[in-house]
């Protein structure tokens, strides 16, 4: 029941204002594509969880096309410590044995993703949880051999995602591919896997939702915009290093491709979907030309 006292209390008149604000930015992505990379350190608990679906269900809500990659690295060193199976990391890429593919496809198919499945059902949307094998939507080939069954996407087939949010659904993506034989099974960075999927549908925007607050300059200072250029040259200089290299090299490639903007923010932050699409404050490092 709505209270109608005459003492209105000032929250809600913000709330509202709130909403007023939002709407040229739910009139400029009305019918956007928006793929958003949901990396493993920025799903958190239950909570967490819960508050990121429901910023996704709003996206769709109100006219977006939603597209969900998700990432799941903590989860897979979790299952692979229970079953005694030790993996290192090179440039910050899993080194994948026949064994390990097996767990990585385990974990992200099934649990990972069925999670944020059933987190988006909670909240009112309808999702559907898909591979990269599923339509053959990204096919991969061998990224370096030392790597074992890591895969670099070569080709995408991304007609699946358009029919399920055509359809009023949220499609939900694991980052495991098939190989160009069919046979094996590959293992793919979650974010080279949701930058090849936003630069094949040519996204409006590719959210990368990660534990850092963005791309940082050398004081330490996150950049709110930035250029490629820029991004190459810091690349180069060392001032971008560790993991936000390959989060930044995904982003040169998706904007390549066609991708209108990438933005790279924390996902741990309340409602950070949100607050970067539909506030003028924006969050994170936008970058784009
Ligand atoms: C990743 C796939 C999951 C992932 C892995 O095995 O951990 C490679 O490294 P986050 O949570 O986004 O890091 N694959 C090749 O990317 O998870």
């Amino acid at each position: 029941m709505k209270k109608r006292t005459p003492d209105m209390n000032r929250d809600w008149i913000v709330t509202a204002r709130t909403l007023s604000e939002a709407l040229p930015y739910l009139q400029r992505y009305s019918g956007a594509v928006v793929v958003v990379k949901f990396g493993g350190n920025a799903m958190g608990d239950a909570d967490a969880m819960a508050a990121f679906a429901r910023d996704i269900v709003l996206m769709k809500q109100v006219g977006m096309n939603p597209v969900v990659v998700h990432g799941g690295g903590p989860m897979i060193n979790e299952m692979l410590d229970k079953l005694g199976i030790k993996s290192e990391f090179v440039r910050g890429k899993r080194v994948t044995d026949q064994r390990t593919v097996e767990v990585v496809e385990m974990v992200l198919t099934g649990l990972v993703n069925k999670r944020i499945v059933q987190a988006i059902m909670d909240e009112g949307g309808r999702a559907v949880g898909l591979s990269g094998k599923d339509d053959d939507l990204m096919v991969a080939e061998v990224d370096d051999p030392e790597l074992g069954f890591v895969g670099r996407p070569v080709e995408m087939n991304v007609q699946v995602l358009r029919d399920l949010y055509s359809a009023g659904i949220i499609p939900v993506v694991a980052p495991v591919a098939t190989g160009m034989d069919m046979l094996e099974t590959f293992n793919v960075n979650g974010d080279t896997a949701a930058g090849a999927i936003a630069g094949a549908l040519k996204a409006d925007r590719l959210l990368l939702l990660t534990d850092v607050a963005g791309v940082k300059d050398a004081s330490g200072e996150v950049i709110t915009q930035i250029t490629p250029d820029q991004v190459h040259a810091m690349i180069a200089d060392g001032t971008i290093a560790g993991g936000m290299i390959p989060k930044t090299e995904t982003a040169l490639y998706a904007l390549e491709k066609g991708v209108r903007a990438v933005v790279i923010l924390d996902g741990r932050l309340p409602n950070a979907c949100l607050l970067e699409l539909f506030t003028e404050h924006g969050a994170g490092s936008i970058i784009r030309e």
